[in-house]
This record gives structure tokens, C-alpha cells and sequence, in this order.
């Protein structure tokens, strides 16, 4: 059933008792491929460079209309090119990392990978590698196996480097996930949830009780709490690293990789600290910027889903810092807020009334076998965008 992933440095179920942890193969630079995979005909690689206005818009339009669907494919997510940008610009990116392939000009076929260092198990174990994400391939050429190509093609390319690892997620189950993790997900706007078919009325339940239900105050509660400065970029490292320690799968971040992935940008990312006392910063949240397409609805073309993206209190209590986050995502026009049951989030989730979704969220680690096989949700400290 799985043609590709059987070839593949993936543990399956039977093999995982007789491997020991670590690399499941070992990496011999001077054996990597010098050449890129070949292509069917009429197939060309190339490297998808996103500055570039006219290459942006054509990685946006394809996954626009040929990226992750829901389970009853009502909704199809909708990156924005700003957004695409953080995702795939962060410092020490790879410029052969973000690869194409076209017909005739025309993007057909998509794959990403980012550098990053992976913390394993226990804090000894790091380990440099890439985030592998965005893997597409356009609706119409789906019958011809592109993409276990994009993933060989992208692992060459990624072996070149020297790094012989990659983490990443997927909706869907392949050999061999470490983790299941479940979307939760809290109404902000009842009224069009409801309307584009997100959530569904009950039998006893209306429209206005719902809205009264999931009803926000205007304002946040916890004080000194505002947008994320340059200013605060040594604290929130400091804070986030610490923070992170806990979990058994974590990145360790530079202060430029903070800088990267949480400055405030405009319809991307949104963080928000705590400074109680003058230039102390004790906590802070943040949520990314991922609207839905609504694939077949005759009065809303759009969802605007806010995703929980890392959250450090050290000093405000997790519910109150959460229940800010969601008023602060109401006020910035989203109309939903989503997080996954990793880190905390167990914490808060119940009581700020999320409601598990349909959706599973499966994390892998290629070419890795680990002490525990599986992770608990609580145990992963990862956020994928
Ligand atoms: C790439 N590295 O399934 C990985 N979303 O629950 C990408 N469900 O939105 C992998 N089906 O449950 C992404 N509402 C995998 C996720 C793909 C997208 C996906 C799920 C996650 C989702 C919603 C809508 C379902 C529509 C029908 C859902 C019910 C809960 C509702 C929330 C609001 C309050 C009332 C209850």
C-alpha cells in the first residue's frame, strides 16, 4: 500500500523493537547523488525563488487551488504570499530548498525544506536538519507519482548539506507517525461558522445562544500586555528557550530566528508580552494567520482562522493569558481560533471552550528511530506553520 515509504529509512511497526535509537542509516557524503532525479517528460526542476513577485504568485495560485483539504474537502487552505515568505525565509535558508516543477512554464509540483536544529529526547541530542512542508502536486497530474520524486529530489538535495534528518506533519498517516495530535478549535464568529458549515446547530441550540455562548469581553484582561517589539527579542529567546526544555521534541531558536518568527507582520503573525514592571517581559502569546477557502458557499468566499502558535506564561496564569489571545484574535477579525493538543494547550483547551475537531495532525521524523516510539501530544513542543 505504500510503494514509496517501504523504501524508505522509516521504522514499521515490527521493526521498531530491534532498532536502537539514533540514525536508522548512517549518511556517507561522497554516495549522494550529484545530479537531480529525472523527470518524465515535458517535466522540468526549478528552483522557486519567492522575492521574485511573478514566482510568488505562482506558488500562491497553485497551492491556493491544489494544497490541504478538510476531511469533506469544504475548505482548502488559502497562504498568503506574505505569509509564504516567513514560512520559507527564515535566516540561513537554502536557496535549492524551495523546489518547483513546471510543464511548460506552469508550476505542477511543490516542495519545501528550512534548516533548523532539532532537539530529541533529552537536551544532549540535537540535531541539525530541515522542516520538509508545502508538499503539492496540482489535481490534474495527481496519477503520476510525483511526488515520492519531490521527496527523493528535496532529500538529495537536503544530503548535499550533510544532513541526513527531517521533521515534518501531515494530515494524513504514512510509515511511521511519532505523534497524533488533534486540532481544537474555538468559535469567535458563531454566526458564520455556522453559515459556511465549520460547525453545525443542534438540535436545542440557535444562532444567538451560541453567540452568547462564545461571547468575548472587548478589551484583554492581563496587564502590560501589548505587541511584540525589536526591544523584546533577547527576553522572549531567553523565555522560550527555557520554556521549551520540558518537551522532547523542541527547536532551540537564535535571537535572529526570534526576530524571523515573531516580530509582529501584518496578516501573518501576531505576538503579543506581557511587560509588568518597566522592560521586564514575564510571558507572551502568539497565533499565525491561516485563512481557509470556502470551496462551495454562495455567501462567504473566506475563513479567517487564527492558529495558537507558542505560548510562554511564566507569570500570568495559561487560561488568562489564552483567554486574552482569543479576544485579541476576535478583535483583529478572526472567526476562529485553533490550537493542537501539544504542549500545554491541555490547560486551557476545556475551559475556553474548545471543541476537538475532525482534523488529526501526525508528526514524523525521517530517517530516526526514538527511545519511546510514540510521543504524547503533551510531550511535543513543535509548531509546524
Ligand atoms: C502540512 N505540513 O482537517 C500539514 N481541518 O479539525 C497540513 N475541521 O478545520 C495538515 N469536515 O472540525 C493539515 N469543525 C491537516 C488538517 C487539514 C484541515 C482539517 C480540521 C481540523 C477542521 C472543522 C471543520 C470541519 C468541516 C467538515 C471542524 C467542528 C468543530 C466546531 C468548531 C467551532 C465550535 C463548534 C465545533
Amino acid at each position: 500500500p505504500h510503494q514509496f515509504w517501504e523504501t524508505q529509512p522509516m521504522p514499521n511497526i515490527n521493526e521498531l523493537e530491534s532498532l536502537k535509537p539514533g540514525p536508522i542509516q548512517e549518511g556517507i557524503l561522497a554516495d549522494v547523488r550529484k545530479d537531480p532525479f529525472n523527470l518524465i517528460s515535458k517535466f522540468e526542476w526549478c528552483n522557486v525563488d519567492l522575492r521574485n513577485e511573478e514566482q510568488a504568485q505562482q506558488v500562491y495560485t497553485l497551492l491556493k487551488e491544489n494544497y490541504v483539504e478538510d476531511d469533506d474537502n469544504m475548505f482548502r487552505f488559502d497562504y498568503s504570499i506574505d505569509f509564504l515568505r516567513w514560512a520559507l525565509l527564515p535566516p540561513g535558508q537554502h536557496p535549492d530548498w524551495i523546489v518547483g516543477v513546471k510543464v511548460n512554464q506552469k508550476l505542477v509540483g511543490f516542495i519545501t525544506g528550512i534548516p533548523v536544529t532539532l532537539h530529541i529526547e533529552n537536551q544532549q541530542t540535537k540535531v541539525k536538519m530541515t522542516e520538509i512542508n508545502f508538499l503539492c502536486v496540482h489535481k490534474k497530474i495527481r496519477a503520476n507519482r510525483l511526488a515520492p520524486v519531490l521527496i527523493k529530489e528535496i532529500t538529495r538535495r537536503v544530503h548535499i548539506k550533510n544532513m541526513w534528518q527531517a521533521v515534518y506533519t501531515a494530515g494524513i498517516v504514512v510509515p511511521t507517525p511519532i505523534s497524533q495530535t488533534r486540532y481544537y478549535h474555538r468559535s469567535l464568529n458563531a454566526k458564520k461558522l455556522i453559515e459556511v458549515g465549520f460547525s453545525s446547530l443542534s438540535a436545542r441550540q440557535t444562532i444567538a445562544r451560541q453567540q452568547k455562548l462564545y461571547k468575548l469581553p472587548e478589551e484583554p484582561k492581563t496587564q502590560g500586555l501589548r505587541a511584540m517589539k525589536k526591544k523584546d527579542v533577547a527576553q522572549v529567546t531567553k523565555l522560550l528557550n527555557e520554556y521549551l526544555k520540558q518537551f522532547k521534541l523542541y527547536f532551540k531558536y537564535t535571537e535572529d530566528e526570534v526576530k524571523h518568527w515573531f516580530l509582529p507582520r501584518k496578516d501573518v503573525i501576531s505576538t503579543y508580552v506581557v511587560e509588568k514592571e518597566q522592560g521586564v517581559v514575564t510571558d507572551f502569546l502568539s497565533f499565525y494567520n491561516l485563512p481557509s477557502q470556502v470551496i462551495k458557499n454562495p455567501k462567504h468566499t473566506h475563513l479567517r482562522a487564527a492558529y495558537s502558535y507558542y505560548n510562554v506564561a511564566t507569570q500570568t496564569p495559561i487560561v488568562q493569558l489564552m483567554y486574552d489571545a482569543l479576544i485579541l484574535a476576535k478583535n483583529e477579525g478572526y472567526d476562529v481560533f485553533n490550537a493542537l493538543d501539544i504542549m500545554e494547550n491541555e490547560k486551557f483547551l476545556k475551559e475556553l471552550m474548545f471543541c476537538p475537531g475532525d482534523g488529526q495532525l501526525n508528526y514524523y521524523l525521517y530517517n530516526w528511530k526514538l527511545e519511546s516510539n510514540m510521543l504524547k501530544p503533551e510531550e511535543i513542543g513543535i509548531v509546524l506553520v
